[in-house]
């Protein structure tokens, strides 16, 4: 049994499609994950006791959300434990203004930003993984085999 456990949290019920690649290799590599809905505007209550109480809980935070995208800018801004921020694609401005609001961070509060939409949100699982391996030498060896095979898999020859 894992010793870790990461949060993954979304403004939406409509973001889990893409957040749900986030929990790809969590799975893959046995890293126990709790999957929530928390929205910084519509449950800013919710947010704060997510946040306030997160510490011992998770080891990582994993936090996507589309459009005016608060929820791992203010995640951050309440907890030390790291904060992954995934952009989800929006309808009106195709992800950017989710970017956007999630990237540009003030100095003195950091969110690990990803790209937008579902490479983002499987990154985010593998950036979680990675940090984790460094405590843990037989996840360290899993991320590693991972890694080496997908290395394997891109072939030289074009078809
Ligand atoms: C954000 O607004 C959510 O993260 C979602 O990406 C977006 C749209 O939410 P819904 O209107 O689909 O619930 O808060």
């Amino acid at each position: 049994m894992s010793k870790f456990k990461v949060a993954i949290i979304m403004g939406s019920q409509s973001d889990w499609p893409v957040m749900r690649n986030a929990t790809t290799l969590l799975e893959e590599f046995g890293i126990p994950f709790e999957a929530m809905v928390v929205s910084a505007h519509r449950t800013p209550k919710r947010l704060c006791e997510f946040a306030e109480s997160a510490e011992g809980k998770y080891d990582v935070i994993i936090a996507g959300a589309g459009g005016a995208a608060h929820l791992p800018g203010m995640a951050a801004a309440m907890t030390c434990v790291p904060v992954i921020g995934v952009p989800v694609q929006s309808k009106a401005l195709k992800g950017m203004d989710s970017l956007l609001s999630i990237v540009q961070m003030p100095k003195g509060v950091a969110v690990a930003t990803q790209a937008i939409g579902e490479a983002g949100a499987f990154n985010a699982g593998l950036l979680a993984s990675q940090l984790l391996a460094m405590h843990d030498e037989e996840l360290k060896s899993k991320v590693k085999a991972w890694r080496q095979k997908q290395t394997e898999s891109v072939a030289w020859e074009v078809e």
